[in-house]
């Protein structure tokens, strides 16, 4: 039997909004008493989590005097270093308030797009107080439920400027900050603009300071658009651009459930996990998820304890299916380069191209050729449920 004990280098966190979600939903008010920040901070210190992430509002109420938010970050700031915990990310709420009701950076009214830059810049200073490197977007609000409202272009044309600000904002502070932007394509708006992983990461390269802007991709969100999560975060592998991710889990298809971790797919989330330990991803393993509304306060923190535990467990099957013979083999057979295309690889010549077309390509040979892969899923499905 192994450890699936977590320990700080397995960089797991929560949000103060996961173990703290009091079980509210749309049909139904909370089953469980709101905790404080502190609580959530000792709650999480328990249960053996590494960090805790918080959106400014979820520690300081948005009307809180000065004074009042100032005891607040000390009280916190106590609890952290009661308990070793470390803040790695932060994020702005723009999307309780009434006054984000039409979105924040983009909403039509620009004191709305004024208040918002001010309100993150403030919950950036906080970001940065408490010792966050990577701060996160979510555009929860920014979208539409008639396009009679905006042309998508002035949108768009509003994000970024809000991003170009908030980026020179930081190095202008001399913050040692990386902006993590997080995409979904729908809820609580009709259609929320840059809806996923993809799109985020073709609006960075229009950015003024794309280097200091990546992607924090959620499990849920690129499920609600139907995709391959593994996919869409390895392409911001690809990019250099996976700075943070939310992880959780999500029927297809569905409004964002924000499940615990691997409590419903466990192929994709096995997938997810190979990937991130295969490529050797150093960031925060970040559950951006809540316990089942039927839960009390010993429920969310079997909650928390699951979603590590079947981290922990999905890293040890990815480190037994890259040492399974029988499917090492398999791959190794599957992948097999006899070299005989070698001369036609690599960069483009003019002798390459005449080669290529002029090569006797034996068609129905290579369309004949068997790959073996319901042996080879049959045997990582084995090995998931334990029969190998
Ligand atoms: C929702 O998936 C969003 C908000 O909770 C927050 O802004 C972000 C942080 O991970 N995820
Ligand atoms: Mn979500
Ligand atoms: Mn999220």
């Amino acid at each position: 039997m192994s450890d699936y004990t977590p320990k700080p280098e397995h960089k797991f966190t929560f949000g103060l909004w996961t173990v703290g979600n009091p079980g509210a939903d749309p049909f139904g008010s909370a089953v469980r008493n709101r905790l404080s920040p502190v609580e959530i901070v000792h709650v999480l210190a328990e249960v053996g989590a590494y960090g805790v992430n918080l959106h400014d509002n979820d520690l300081v109420p948005i009307d809180a005097t000065p004074a009042e938010r100032d005891r607040i970050v000390a009280d916190f700031k106590r609890a952290l270093a009661d308990t070793g915990l470390v803040v790695p990310m932060a994020t702005t709420n723009l999307f309780s308030d009434p006054v984000f009701k039409d979105g924040a950076f983009t909403s039509n009214d620009p004191k709305v797009r004024a208040y918002a830059l001010s309100k993150t810049m403030r919950a950036i200073d906080l970001g940065v107080e408490l010792g966050a490197r990577i701060y996160v977007f979510w555009g929860g609000r920014e979208g539409i439920e008639t396009d009679a409202a905006r042309n998508p272009l002035e949108g768009l044309k509003r994000m970024r400027e809000a991003l170009n600000f908030l980026c020179e904002y930081s190095m202008d502070q001399g913050y040692d900050l990386k902006f993590a932007l997080e995409a979904k394509p729908n809820e609580p708006r009709g259609d929320i603009y840059l809806p996923t992983t993809g799109h985020m990461l073709a609006f960075i390269a229009t950015l003024d300071h794309p280097q200091m802007v990546g992607v924090n991709p959620e499990l849920a969100h690129e499920h609600m658009a139907g995709l391959n999560f593994m996919h869409g975060v390895a392409q911001a592998w690809d990019a250099g651009k996976l700075f943070h991710i939310d992880l959780n889990d999500q029927n297809f298809c569905r409004y964002d459930q924000d499940f615990r971790f691997g409590s419903h797919n466990w192929k994709q989330a096995f997938f997810l996990v190979k990937f991130l330990e295969d490529v050797g991803y150093a960031g925060p393993r970040h559950f951006d998820s809540h316990a089942y509304r039927t839960e009390d306060a010993e429920g969310v923190k079997d909650f928390a304890r699951g979603s590590m535990r079947s981290y922990l467990i999905l890293k040890e099957k990815a480190a037994r299916f890259n040492a399974d013979p029988e499917i090492q083999a398999l791959l190794a057979e599957i992948n097999a380069d006899d070299g005989s295309m070698a001369a036609f690889q690599g960069a483009y010549s003019r002798e390459k191209a005449a080669a290529l077309k002029a090569y006797p390509f034996d068609r129905p040979a290579l369309g004949a050729r068997g790959l073996k892969y319901e042996r080879l899923d049959q045997l990582t499905f084995d090995l998931l449920l334990g029969a190998r």
